[in-house]
């Protein structure tokens, strides 16, 4: 099965931690016929590099179309999976484990 990359839009500019990295607006109009959109609250990303880790494995879950995440620092940031179905919860919070971080909620 093939997993469609998004991109995020983030720089990872050469001063550490893209913190401040705006997320990407990948709000491409695409026609998803009865899609779902999954929110998830996730704590403890700091940079790029944290949200790549955590898109790279939500998009490996089954059914997982495009990840988008808005960022912030040390705080809860708040991760959109957007699946043509419903997907797996617990499949979603086990990415998200995987990736080394925890789900602190859904919104
Ligand atoms: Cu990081």
């Amino acid at each position: 099965m093939t997993v469609e990359r998004v991109e995020l839009g983030l720089k990872d500019t050469a001063n550490g931690c893209a913190c401040c990295a705006t997320p990407g607006a990948s709000t491409e109009g695409r026609s998803a016929e009865a899609a779902m959109s999954t929110t998830l609250l996730v704590d403890g990303m700091t940079c790029a590099h944290c949200v790549s880790s955590v898109t790279e494995e939500l998009s490996a879950v089954p059914g997982v179309e495009e990840v988008s995440v808005a960022l912030t620092a040390g705080g809860t940031s708040t991760v959109t999976v957007r699946s043509a179905g419903p997907v797996d919860d617990a499949a979603l919070r086990a990415a998200v484990a995987e990736a080394g971080y925890a789900i602190s909620g859904t919104a």
